[in-house]
This record gives C-alpha cells, sequence and structure tokens, in this order.
C-alpha cells in the first residue's frame, strides 16, 4: 500500500479493517464484512444449494433430536422458567424447531435472539410474531459477550445457542478466547448448544465451498463490490477469481480472492492505491472443520464439558450440548 494522506473524515471500522488486511503478507480480509445486505441474501442461497450440506443436516438433526436437546437445554422443573439466548440468530428457520417443540411441551421460557444488526432481528421478531404468537421473545441489539454478561444477572437458567457452526469461522487462538469469554459468565446450571461441522471425504467439503453454480464465487467476489461502493475503491471484478482448498491435517477450508493479473486498485476512502501481483491473493475466510476429540479439547480449554453429542446419520455434523 502506499504511503499517503489520511482521509479527511474519521475511518470506519471497516476501512480500517481494510487498510490493516491489506498492508499484510499475505493480504486478508475478515469474512466477517461478507454479510452487508447483498452477502446475506447470498448466503441464504448458499444454505439451499445441493452441494452446501451443513444447513439441511443441522437442520435434520435438530427435527430428529428435539425431545433429547429440549430436554438437556431446559430446567428439570417444567415451571421453573428460563432464558434461551441465541447468538446471532439469522432468520431462526432451525432455531423455529425448537422453540416450538419448546412451547408444545409447556415449557416456560423467554426466546432472547442477539445480533448487532437491528434490521436483522426485526425480520426474524416479526416472523415469530407471526408463526409463534405465545413465544415471549425479547431481542437484543448488543454485541455476544455485552448480551451474556447483562443476562448472568438475571436469574435463572440461561440455554446459550450458537448454530450453523459459526464457531469454524474463527481462528484457533481467536476461537479459544471467543469460548472462554462464552462460558466465563456461565453458571453450573447453564448450557450451551454449539453447532460444529465435522471432518469427513475432504472432496465433499471443498465442493461445499466452491459450487458448481459458482454462488460462493459470488459471495465471495460480492467482498469487492461492497469495498467498491463503500470506500469508493475500484476494483475490476472481471481480474478476480475466487478459490478454495480445505486442509484435512488442520480441518480449515480457506477461500481466497485471486488477482488474475498485475493490477492497482484505488480504494479513495483510504486515500490509498493498492498494487497486486498477478497471482496474489486476498485470504477471505476461513471455515474449520472438527473431530469429537477437537470440540472435547477446545471445551475443556474454556472451562466446559461435553453433556450431549448429537449427529446425524453420517457423521456430517453435530449439535453438542456444553456445561461448565
Ligand atoms: C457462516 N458460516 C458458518 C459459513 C461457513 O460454512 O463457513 C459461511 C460460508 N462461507 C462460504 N460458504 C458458507
Amino acid at each position: 500500500m502506499s504511503a499517503s494522506s489520511l482521509p479527511a473524515v474519521a475511518p470506519s471500522d471497516l476501512a480500517r479493517h481494510v487498510a490493516q488486511g491489506l498492508r499484510r503478507t499475505p493480504k486478508t480480509l475478515s469474512s466477517m464484512y461478507f454479510y452487508d445486505d447483498a452477502g446475506s441474501q447470498i448466503f441464504q442461497q448458499i444454505m439451499a444449494l445441493p452441494e452446501y450440506y451443513p444447513t439441511r443436516t443441522e437442520f435434520g438433526l435438530l427435527t430428529q433430536h428435539q425431545v433429547a436437546i429440549g430436554k438437556a437445554l431446559r430446567p428439570t422443573d417444567p415451571a421453573e422458567p428460563f432464558f434461551l439466548l441465541e447468538l446471532g440468530a439469522g432468520d431462526g428457520l432451525k432455531t423455529k424447531i425448537l422453540l416450538r417443540h419448546l412451547l408444545d411441551t409447556g415449557a416456560t421460557f423467554t426466546y432472547v435472539p442477539v445480533d448487532i444488526s437491528g434490521a436483522a432481528l426485526e425480520g426474524l421478531v416479526a416472523s415469530l410474531q407471526q408463526e409463534l404468537p405465545a413465544l415471549r421473545v425479547e431481542p437484543q441489539v448488543t454485541d455476544y459477550a455485552t448480551a451474556l454478561t447483562l443476562m448472568a444477572a438475571r436469574p435463572g437458567r440461561k440455554a446459550v445457542l450458537f448454530l450453523g457452526s459459526n464457531i469454524g469461522n474463527f481462528l484457533p487462538a481467536d476461537r479459544r478466547e471467543f469460548l472462554r469469554n462464552l462460558a466465563q459468565p456461565l453458571t453450573p446450571d447453564d448450557r450451551l448448544l454449539m453447532g460444529f461441522d465435522l471432518q469427513k471425504d475432504p472432496r465433499q467439503i471443498r465442493a461445499a465451498y466452491d459450487d458448481a453454480q459458482g454462488v460462493t464465487a459470488a459471495f465471495n467476489l460480492n467482498l469487492l463490490t461492497r469495498l467498491n461502493r463503500e470506500l469508493g475503491a475500484d476494483f475490476d471484478l472481471a481480474a478476480w477469481q475466487h478459490y478454495t482448498d480445505y486442509d484435512p491435517l488442520s480441518g480449515a477450508v480457506r477461500s481466497f480472492l485471486v488477482s488474475t493479473r498485475q493490477q492497482q486498485v484505488r480504494i479513495e476512502a483510504l486515500g490509498e492505491t493498492v498494487a497486486f501481483d498477478a497471482w496474489e491473493v486476498i485470504h477471505t475466510e476461513n471455515s474449520y472443520k472438527f473431530t469429537r476429540h477437537l470440540i472435547e479439547q477446545a471445551a475443556a480449554d474454556a472451562g466446559l464439558g461435553v453433556q450431549h453429542f448429537f449427529t446425524d446419520q453420517h457423521d456430517y455434523f453435530a449439535d453438542v450440548v456444553l456445561a461448565p
């Protein structure tokens, strides 16, 4: 990145992140920034792709094991009220299986979906009011750590959901820190239900991140469209490719944007021009796959124990109940 003048206005989080990430070797941008409106819509399409097995597998296993999962999450006394917190609730499609089951069995609970995006929660709350009018919902527009700390002060069991293998998008050191922070405010009576994508045929995993229709490619490339729009960059999308690999040793799917020619990209909001060599990459995403042993180790490191390990008939995906 060339040395140059500072932008006139305070840089946004995105601008700061891009300035730092494109100065690194290799250049890196976080997958956290995939999810603008367009990116969130493309992610909905990914979840329905024939190659992308995690969503439908987790949906199937929550359906199949809803009774046992409900029992593991709620207090033994059906009259005892509890909170069901969900971190990063999304469209709530999978969670509705559990919510419906808990309501049907007379559980007394409040659903607390947590997200930093108010818009995401508004849509979810509206659909819940329609589909499950008896449900008590207390949406919280805040970050996960703040939500957990606020909830810790309130009496009653907290059952925390973190589904969809979102945990796989953290680098190992960040995952360790995230799990420790998550576990820290929990009491021995609280529970955590977490989704983990499991290690399997490497070709199947790779295909899930490089689908035949090119939807995942569009998802990755949309990050450049976002930088063009929000930071006044001039990425020429025709000169970039999506590339992904799966390393069965580390269990990581890594996704890249590949510069197919030598090029210079102007990023107006940073007042900078970034040079890319031909075939240089920007590393945009990690998606880790786990074994039961790795899950137990990660849990133990955060002071958590595995109470139940629910998986599908092919052992593609696991929803795991953890407790302090
Ligand atoms: C959100 N997250 C769990 C997805 C995953 O599988 O890592 C994001 C994704 N990236 C490409 N396809 C799906």
